[in-house]
């Protein structure tokens, strides 16, 4: 019995190379690569977790990727040719190879802490790999016919799952570029919903059906019959971003005057009551919005920076967020006496000309560290900055 034993040891110490020179599969472990310098404008540590030449990335920024316990880390990368999932540790920064997929969404994973899992979309399955014994499991299918968007979200208890499904519809529009075919999307409102299930696969159905492009389902932390979904399309565009639903039905969340008000890329605080997101008016300020999910009152802080996304910390006070292709910083908010104050703290330098570049700032559970993903070395990779605040 001890011989198998030491032999599995040896075979997982190493990335296994074959023939070809293709690396990896699932079960093999990987040594640390990281490396530490430290940020011009702030000071502060800046590690950079991943430095494989293909590109690697931190999970959307509405994802959890962290398991505090265990001083885990998931990401995602496609080191061997197709993305895969990826939990690393903390302390000695090596990782493991989860999952050996060829159409894994990785940067639409979400990680459940509590019962160790990562959920994810694997093709037309939405399964969950074990962190302890990388056992898999199918939770639901997608429905024929229709995709997926944005990330699978997973409650903290891992009790509930729900991810959005679009219609599979004919655009002309789309190129490589990003974005390109969202006006032809929107304009043609493809039959949309939310599927909600239990995370055990039962009690999968449709939440809000409509035909309107509908994506960025999120659910409530700790509450598995609330979930924040979007009316998606170009913010200025669409007439009401965000949007609740429960069994009891929908309700709009920060109802907009105007669809000329620019409002998306929201998040829930982890009190599973508020809400944060981004706002902007035609030729105003850009803001950090907060609703309140039990009575709809909301407040809007103007910010001095353009952030793509931003991020709260644990305890509500600070906010990250990622800049601007144009001006490519990390800024970190301070949220004081209801006003907002923010400094740039380092210039990530990532590309946005691609999703899994966008560096989608989080913080740490201990709110020590951001985790964002920047393409600064010329590819993806996945960084944390050390915050002393
Ligand atoms: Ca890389």
């Amino acid at each position: 019995m001890i011989k198998p034993a030491l032999l599995c040891v040896l075979a997982l110490t190493a990335p296994v190379l074959d023939a070809a020179g293709a690396r990896g599969g699932k079960g093999v472990r990987y040594p640390a690569e990281q490396k530490t310098f430290l940020a011009e404008e702030s000071g502060w540590e800046v590690i950079q977790v991943t430095t494989d030449p293909a590109d690697d990335s931190g999970l959307y920024f509405t994802s959890h990727s962290f398991v505090p316990e265990d001083h885990g880390l998931v990401f995602t990368s496609r080191r061997t040719g197709a993305w895969n999932l990826y939990y690393l540790d903390l302390r000695t920064f090596a990782f493991v190879q989860l999952t050996d997929g060829k159409a894994i969404a990785g940067t639409g994973a979400d990680v459940c802490a509590a019962t160790r899992e990562v959920f994810y979309r694997d093709g037309n399955l939405v399964k969950a790999v074990s962190l302890t014994t990388l056992k898999e499991r199918t939770i639901t299918t997608v429905p024929e016919g229709y995709s997926v968007g944005a990330a699978v979200s997973v409650t903290d208890a891992g009790d509930t799952v729900a991810f959005s499904i679009s219609e599979k519809i004919h655009v002309a529009t789309k190129t490589d570029v990003i974005y390109s075919d969202m006006n032809e999307r929107f304009t043609k409102r493809p039959w949309s919903a939310v599927m909600i299930g239990r995370a055990d696969g039962t009690g999968w159905h449709e939440r809000a059906r409509q035909k309107k492009w509908i994506s960025h389902v999120i659910m409530s932390p700790t509450n598995p019959d609330l979930t924040l979904y979007c009316h998606e399309g170009r913010w200025d565009q669409v007439e009401q971003r965000m949007w609740l639903v429960s069994a009891a039905g929908n309700r709009p969340l920060r109802p907009e005057e105007t669809p000329a008000l620019s409002i998306g890329h929201e998040y829930w605080f982890p009190d599973g009551i508020h809400v944060g997101y981004q706002a902007t008016y035609p030729k105003k300020a850009k803001m950090i919005g907060v609703a309140d999910t039990r009575d709809g009152s909301y407040r809007e802080y103007p910010t001095e920076f353009f952030d793509g996304h931003t991020q709260v910390s644990h305890d509500g006070r600070w906010f990250v967020g990622d800049g601007k292709e144009s001006a490519p910083y990390l800024n970190l908010y301070h949220l004081v006496e209801g006003k907002l104050t923010g400094r740039h703290v380092f210039r990530h330098g990532s590309l946005f000309s691609q999703q899994h570049w966008h560096p989608h700032p989080a913080f740490s559970p201990d709110d020590r560290y951001v985790l964002f993903t920047s393409s600064r070395a010329g590819n993806g990779d996945v960084y944390l900055l050390r915050v002393k605040k």
